[in-house]
């Protein structure tokens, strides 16, 4: 059993068995929070998509339902792919998906209605006769023509995204609806960019100019900015805007000196994908979701008899500076905090390596400040690497390659050899007119294994280093490293398949390979327990 089990996740979602990717229509209803999310009911690879379904009162421990949502009809026969749920002003939930229709993946938009409305489950799903609600037009790419967003209402109608490409360029149709039922093309789309491909998964929603709070869907206005998320299939990475939406014109402009395309923000620089968010009401805040699919051999799915988790969910919110959001996982993650570790005012001269010990290295969650007493030392910036990928500045730079200010950060699943690490660290260089400081999360030495997927992830974090401080917290987990730079400026996710270093043969260390001494001015480490795990609900 362990041995096929030795990279199963102790407390990121994930169901006992088979393929999982986008997560579907989250939502919180009567108490409960929801989870759809794409399955393969029949195997570790992608096919057969059903939406299985998950309910859980703290988005941490979860029970499952039977799917809620497979394919029956003439309209999903073929699949039933992603989608979202909106919740009407009368508090009834309706979930908009798209179905496909045949053997070439043709695709349409449907909806269905809870059974019961009563049950605060939502075990049954309806999907009335009236289906589709949207057929695609002859100037649309059938093929290319899915994920339904969440409805926003304003003068007088509902309004929903539709991803799509028109040849190369990458489009977010717009439809309108008095009634909830027939929906209209706009006329134009609500954005789309040239050469960006298909959008997938489309997420667009107001933020907050002022606080932490998220906001349900419908709210415009002075105080509230947009946010258009879309996922980019030629690269599997995602990238968002903030901007402005005209809802007299019906169209979203990107807020100048954003980037909108591949080079643009992005909620993870790593393995992360197919996200989307949700108004929680209970507790005023937006929520995102991300899957991370796993970046071992296909093959390995199949032997482990699995494919695929829900990165831990996030709470997300404007940046004060209004240029970026900012995310932190939620909460109710901390219940699960055990045994705690604290180190305080460890210096780390160059080259040193430090353990963190006595913690389920393995399993655990990690929060640390480090200071330095001076940026002199930060090494300068090769212009030529502004065009480049964060990535491959990493590559090139990687965690032991010593530098002035930085290489420092955590080795975290480590080997005690150190044969197996995945170092992630923070390096900061002098540009021409400001510092550059680059997070990076490097897989190429987390495993020995072979035919592994083992991606350099980095990303630039914008931060102010007046205080010469940088913090860093992650979430470890036997095959994923989820961590945050600087309070939330900057996540990077990754899927890692040790060898040695797994169970209580991993460990975790703080290093410094830069000639700037830095100070661990505080550290906490928690072992992590293991939640409910999709058991079933008892009916
Ligand atoms: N996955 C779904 C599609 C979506 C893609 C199919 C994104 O609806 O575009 O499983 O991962």
């Amino acid at each position: 059993e362990n041995v096929n089990q030795v990279h199963r996740t102790g407390y990121h979602f994930q169901p006992p068995r088979h393929w999982i990717n986008d997560p579907n229509a989250p939502m919180y209803y009567k108490g409960l929070y929801h989870l759809f999310y794409q399955y393969n009911p029949k195997g570790a690879v992608w096919g057969n998509i059903v939406w299985a379904h998950s309910v859980s009162k703290d988005l941490i421990n979860w029970e499952s339902l039977e799917p809620a949502i497979y394919p029956s009809k003439w309209f999903d026969n073929y699949g039933c792919w992603s989608g979202s749920a909106t919740v009407l002003p009368n508090g009834e939930p309706v979930i908009f998906y798209t179905g496909i229709v045949d053997k070439n993946n043709s695709q349409i938009q449907n909806y269905a209605i809870p059974a019961n409305l009563s049950d605060p489950y939502l075990r049954e799903w309806v999907k009335p006769d009236d289906n589709p609600i949207v057929n695609p037009d002859a100037n649309v790419n059938g093929s290319a023509f899915r994920d339904p967003t969440t409805a926003w209402w304003a003068d007088g109608h509902w309004r929903i995204l539709i991803g799509s490409r028109r040849k190369h360029r990458g489009v977010a149709y717009l439809y309108r609806s008095k009634d909830f039922k027939k929906w209209v093309k706009a006329k134009h789309p609500l954005h789309s960019v040239q050469g960006t491909g298909m959008w997938e998964c489309p997420d667009f929603y107001p933020v907050s100019l002022s606080g932490e709070n998220g906001l349900d869907p419908s709210v415009m206005g002075q105080n509230v900015k947009h946010v258009l998320k879309v996922s980019l299939d030629m690269t599997r990475y995602e990238y968002y805007t903030m901007g402005t939406y005209d809802k007299k014109e019906d169209k979203y402009f990107p807020d100048e000196g954003l980037v909108d395309g591949w080079a643009g923000l992005r909620l993870d620089y790593g393995n992360f994908y197919a996200s989307k968010t949700f108004f929680d009401p209970s507790t005023n805040r937006r929520i995102l979701w991300g899957w991370a699919n796993e970046s071992d051999d296909p093959h390995k799915d199949k032997d482990k008899g699995w494919a695929g988790i829900q990165l831990i969910p996030r709470k997300v919110w404007l940046d004060p500076s209004g240029k970026q959001l900012l995310q932190w996982p939620v909460a109710e993650l901390e219940k699960l905090r055990g045994h705690n570790v604290q180190l305080s005012n460890q210096m780390l001269d160059q080259g040193n390596h430090v353990e963190v010990k006595v913690i389920t290295a393995a399993q655990a969650d990690v929060d640390v400040t480090f200071s330095f007493s001076s940026l002199d030392k930060a090494e300068p910036f090769d212009p030529n690497w502004d065009k480049l990928d964060a990535l491959d500045v990493c590559a090139q730079k990687g965690s032991k390659d010593p530098g002035g200010l930085g290489p420092f950060g955590l080795l975290t699943l480590a080997s005690e050899n150190l044969e197996e690490f995945t170092p992630v660290f923070f390096r900061v260089f002098k540009a021409a007119d400001k510092h550059k400081v680059l997070l990076c999360s490097d897989a190429r030495s987390s495993s020995l294994g072979k035919e592994l997927y083992k991606p350099s992830f980095a990303g630039f974090v914008d931060v102010d280093l007046t205080d010469k401080k940088l913090s860093l917290r992650s979430l470890i987990d036997h095959s994923v490293v989820e961590s945050f730079g600087a309070g939330g400026r900057i996540a990077i996710s990754s899927r890692v398949y040790p060898t040695i270093a797994v169970f209580e043969k991993a460990h975790l260390y703080v290093f410094n390979n830069g000639s700037e001494a830095i100070t661990v001015e505080n550290l906490n480490a928690w072992s992590m327990n293991t939640p409910v795990m999709n058991v079933p609900v008892k009916s």
